[in-house]
């Protein structure tokens, strides 16, 4: 199909004052019945046809302004149903039917259990009836929903509910109207059997706002943390930016099979119950932590997303990397800023920097998709959250909160522009933004190569920061950017020296925001009495790589010193990489032993005086395979896991006595609390198991076995788990694990995946025996992402078996995928996108791969459009 281009936007020919729909639910056959007021646009000449998006959508009647029409009357196609042009208000009514329980796309109207649920965004509200299905056309929603009373109790929709009553066949049915005008993704139904808790929250203006929490009877005792949440998210943002919420119900629902972590349908967010149900037993520190992510991010989409929404779906950044800017920010609040941060960047290097390298490369804002339901990206998400982060980083708190109060006031009620979001911080910062335009157009990680130069007699310090852009498809040059480059400089002893531009009269402060907008700039500091040591790109101030001599010397003693915790991760980790990169550079060779400096510095993690565990824990972990993968060209990926496996091994047995010591000081007995201090303790604590694990001694076995068994809560269990799960006394351990939780798909995940990860050379063969596993099921995304995508993204080990068997097993799961869910099938075709850095063996074999996938027959829009840009 042609793509969809962003400079081909045009402003609908007709707007759409108000929907009512009305549902008769039913899992096999669905009839809705909309009727849309509708009103043409164009003054200027002839009115357009009217044409209504559609798909798979079985047509019952039409009837246009009282008049049933006939099919000589209009057209209907496989998308769209269109109609002559018309002159004025225009009342439409159709009836189509749907059929949830066969739709397995999981877009649409569809069926969860025994729960039927709507997911819309991106174009899921053409799978439920004819309509103008896209983000600027705003319109104000009742929706009727009639159904079963004994099957489908609870009856949910958008906005406040407003009525109900029973039908004497033994159906009920309840209306709620939204008042706020909202584009087609934001529309959302939920029927089914479900329980809520709930509390009330008063909004700082005093509306008393009922919150709930919906799920299965049985999953509601997990749901209190996410009801937190909510509440916190709430305050937040009233705190921070002044936004508080809007209608009198704010309700969340988790269900089982869901394409995505959640949904922020107005007043009516949806989630995955990964993400919405989190108690100490079943949960670990990392999933309450997501928890609390994803609820802020969807509450957040009240304002960033909901009232001001998106003009065409080009713009999602606009509503994703800002919502996904303010979760960082809230979860930094909740669990300290620095640790974080440093979580954060490393996500976004480990994945982001990878698809922008690769050959779905695309700028924050794409100018053209074929599926646009691919570009829920890293990219448009995490690298649309940094540009968001630079304009903090330029304008300050204070700045960007104007900015934000500009765009929110300014565009309320209307569907907007990035363009229009840069405008607002401009003008309230009274700055000019024109060249920061270009990190929403341009592909491709931008590098920062830096020259220091000190000269003692002059006791000037000297930058020279040159930047670049490797080409990306399509995008073969690229323009200079507008970075902020955050710094400071140390004197030896770690401390911060005094900064002075040479053009300027008194030094301001010892940490700056240095701007860069040429290709080369040079920044002379003064009055720097010794050589110091550079800390730069403070707080990862800008999305880039940058590329900086520094001695090992100077790392350590970022490492140790600095007060930034994202330069002090990023010393070690980038001293980490050096020595993991030099060693598979150097092939055969036996590797030189690990310089003292650096053991030492990671012994120093490990004592009591560390004053944050939690980044202890991020600074004692190996850079990841991606990241390593990333460096490399021509790579042999088996032999890079065996470096790491081996430098891990290493790093255990010289650390030996601190790391058990470390394991044994935080190994407190306390009960389980999830809290910043207490899971900062726990990362620290399983860190060091998880080294100790690589060791086959007697008390390593038993410290294992003791903390699998007797741990009361799932971080600890699962991390002793996962540290069994590779050696030869794991097995009685990972059957007992599948025994214990074998009524628990979401704990049944972290155990396929254990799996899935897994070094052992049947790592595949399991995973297939795993497929037949009662509770394993193609139709749940989350069942299929815990097991065969994990393998496939996570065990490059196996995966890429110079056999071939990891390809040919990917390949042959995304076309049975394909079949059931292209969104799903789609992700997993992702796991080809490494293939131009592999070695040319494997390279040959994937592109054959693709070419077989590509090939075949009725493959789906979304997965051509991956493979299809893999292959070229
Ligand atoms: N809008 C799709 C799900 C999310 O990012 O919130
Ligand atoms: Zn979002």
């Amino acid at each position: 199909p042609a793509p969809v281009r962003r400079l081909d936007y045009r402003p609908p020919a007709y707007l759409v004052e108000s929907v009512d729909l009305t549902f008769e639910l039913d899992p096999a056959r669905t009839r809705v019945t909309a009727r849309t007021v509708l009103l043409p646009q164009r003054t200027d000449g002839e009115a357009e046809p009217l044409r209504l998006d559609g798909r798979d959508l079985a047509l019952e009647s039409v009837r246009l302004n009282g008049r049933e029409l006939g099919p000589g009357d209009y057209t209907l196609g496989a998308d769209a149903l269109v109609l002559p042009p018309q002159a004025g208000r225009t009342v439409l009514d159709v009836v189509t039917v749907v059929e949830p329980k066969a739709n397995t796309a999981l877009t649409g109207l569809y069926a969860s259990g025994g729960t039927l649920l709507t997911q819309c965004e991106p174009e899921g509200f053409r799978r439920i009836t004819y309509y103008p299905d896209r983000p600027d056309v705003l319109a104000v929603y009742t929706c009727r929903l009639v159904a079963d009373e004994e099957e489908f109790p609870v009856l949910l929709s958008n906005g406040d509910r407003r009525d109900s009553g029973r039908l004497p066949d033994g159906r009920h049915w309840v209306t709620w109207a939204d008042p706020h005008p909202k584009p087609s993704y934001l529309f959302a139904l939920v029927a089914g059997r479900l329980g809520h808790i709930e509390d009330s929250y008063r909004t700082r203006s005093g509306r008393d706002v009922q919150v709930r929490v919906y799920a299965r009877e049985g999953a509601l005792p997990r749901c209190a943390h996410a009801l937190g949440a909510a509440k916190r998210a709430m305050a937040w943002d009233e705190e921070r930016f002044g936004l508080e919420y809007d209608l009198d119900t704010y309700t969340l629902v988790g269900v089982d099979d869901f394409n995505m972590g959640a949904m922020e349908n107005k007043g009516l967010n949806i989630f995955n119950s990964l993400y919405l149900e989190a108690d100490p037993e079943t949960a670990t520190d990392d999933d309450f932590a997501a928890v609390d992510t994803v609820v802020a991010h969807e509450y957040f989409h009240n304002w960033t997303g909901n009232r001001v929404t998106c003009r065409d779906m080009f713009q999602l950044s606009l509503k994703e990397g800002l919502a996904v800017y303010r979760d960082e920010r809230f979860s930094g609040d909740l669990r300290g800023p620095g640790v974080q941060r440093v979580r954060d960047v490393r996500a976004l290097r480990e994945r982001q920097f990878a698809e922008d390298a690769g050959p779905q490369a695309h700028p924050v804002r794409p100018d053209e998709y074929q599926e646009i339901s691919n570009f829920y990206t890293w990219t448009v998400y995490k690298k649309g959250s940094e540009v968001i982060r630079m304009l903090h980083t330029l304008f300050g708190e204070e700045g960007f909160r104007r900015g934000l109060r500009l765009y929110v006031s300014r565009h309320d009620g209307q569907a907007a522009t990035c363009d229009q979001f840069v405008a607002a911080m401009a003008e309230a910062n009274g700055a000019d933004l024109t060249q920061f335009m270009r990190w929403y157009g341009q592909a491709g990680t931008p590098v920062l190569d830096v020259e220091p130069v000190y000269d003692a007699a002059a006791r000037t310090y000297t930058l020279v920061v040159r930047q670049s852009c490797p080409p990306t498809p399509k995008q073969p040059a690229k323009e200079p950017l507008h970075v902020p480059l955050a710094v400071a400089l140390l004197d030896p002893d770690g401390r911060r020296v005094p900064l002075r531009l040479t053009h300027e009269d008194a030094p301001s402060g010892t940490e700056r925001v240095l701007e860069l907008r040429q290709p080369v700039t040079t920044f002379t500091f003064a009055d720097v009495p010794a050589r110091p040591v550079p800390s730069l790109l403070r707080g990862f101030s800008a999305p880039v790589r940058m590329r900086m001599p520094l001695t090992s010397e100077e790392r350590i003693l970022l490492a140790a010193h600095d007060d930034d915790p994202f330069v002090r991760w990023e010393s070690l980790h980038g001293y980490l990489t050096e020595l993991l990169l030099g060693r598979y550079r150097a092939g055969d060779a036996e590797p030189a032993p690990l310089p003292p400096a650096l053991t030492d510095a990671l012994a120093r993690l490990l004592r009591p005086e560390e004053p944050e565990p939690a980044l202890a824990a991020l600074m004692l972990e190996l850079p990841g395979f991606d990241t390593l993968f990333g460096a490399l060209d021509e790579v042999d990926p088996v032999r890079l896991a065996e470096v790491l496996r081996a430098t891990r091994e290493e790093l255990a047995r010289t650390l030996y006595e601190p790391l058990l010591e470390c394991h044994r000081r935080l190994d407190d007995g306390r009960p389980y609390v999830f809290d910043a201090e207490r899971s900062g303790r726990r990362a620290l604590k399983n860190g060091c198991l998880s080294y100790l694990a690589e060791l086959d001694t007697p008390e390593v076995a038993a410290l294992l076995h003791r903390q699998y068994e007797r741990a009361d809560n799932m971080t600890d269990r699962l991390a002793a788990l996962t540290a069994l799960a590779d050696r030869g006394d794991g097995d009685g351990v990972l059957e007992e694990f599948g025994r214990r939780w074998r009524e628990h798909p979401l704990v049944l995940d972290k155990w396929f995946t254990v799996h899935a990860r897994s070094r052992r050379p049947d790592a595949l063969a399991r995973v297939r025996r795993l497929m037949d596993h009662p509770v394993f099921s193609e139709t749940n995304p989350n069942r299929v992402g815990a097991l065969i995508i994990a393998f496939c993204f996570e065990n490059p080990l196996r995966f890429h078996a110079a056999d071939g068997s990891g390809y040919a097993f990917a390949a042959e799961q995304i076309l049975r995928l394909d079949a059931v869910n292209p969104a799903v099938a789609a992700r997993l075709a992702g796991c080809f996108n490494s293939w131009p850095s592999l070695d040319p063996s494997r390279r040959e074999t994937v592109l054959r791969t693709l070419q077989v996938i590509e090939g075949s027959e009725g493959l789906s829009p979304e997965t051509s459009e991956i493979v299809g840009n893999a292959s070229v």
